[in-house]
């Protein structure tokens, strides 16, 4: 049974969206994916939502460019958690979805991510289903560590590498 709903506006946007899946799968987290417009195909979006909340959906992830009115009009349909994310289509560099995003109405909430911010918006959506999924939880958590990991090997090599370049620096110094 999916968890969430990843839903976008266009068959364009489907490539900038691959990240968001990349974190589905790492995390074992059971989705569905569609295309959805909230413009171009408005009825199928709302029987979609409606169909979707009744068979367990626990929240949406909706991707849209320009005018991007679809994480809106889902929020409009359901109770369940939204995490709108704003694509980059056209010719503004995405600052049209944003605002289009993250300036809704009083009353009916979406949880904004970044432009073309996919993996922040599955791990958005990790983290709310982590809320009551222990292993969600614990899967993200082990993420969370492997990130941390990463940065202080960087952090140690680049230490490394100034300390040697620093030191080599001193000793041609002139005194
Ligand atoms: N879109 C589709 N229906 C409503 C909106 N706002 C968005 C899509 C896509 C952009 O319009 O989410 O990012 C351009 O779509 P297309 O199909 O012309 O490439």
């Amino acid at each position: 049974m999916p968890q969430v709903a990843l839903l976008v506006g266009s068959p364009s946007d489907v490539p900038r969206v691959a990240p968001c899946l990349e974190e589905f799968r790492a995390l074992g987290i059971a989705w569905e994916q569609r295309i959805l417009s909230a413009h171009r195909t408005p009825d199928d979006l709302a029987e979609y939502v409606r169909e979707a909340e009744a068979r367990g959906v626990r929240l949406f992830v909706a991707a849209a460019g320009l005018s991007a009115a679809l994480p809106g009009a889902v929020a409009a349909r359901t109770l369940r958690p939204v995490v709108g994310l704003p694509l980059s289509a056209g010719s503004l560099g995405g600052w049209d979805a944003l605002l289009s995003v993250a300036q809704m109405p009083p009353g009916v909430p979406v949880a904004a991510v970044g432009v073309d911010a996919a993996r922040n918006a599955a791990l958005l959506a990790a983290a709310i289903l982590a809320l009551d999924d222990p292993g969600v939880a614990e899967r993200l958590r082990r993420r969370r560590e492997g990130q941390a990991g990463e940065v202080r090997a960087a952090d140690r090599r680049w230490r490394e590498e100034g300390a040697a370049a620093g030191a080599a620096a001193g000793e041609g110094e002139v005194r």
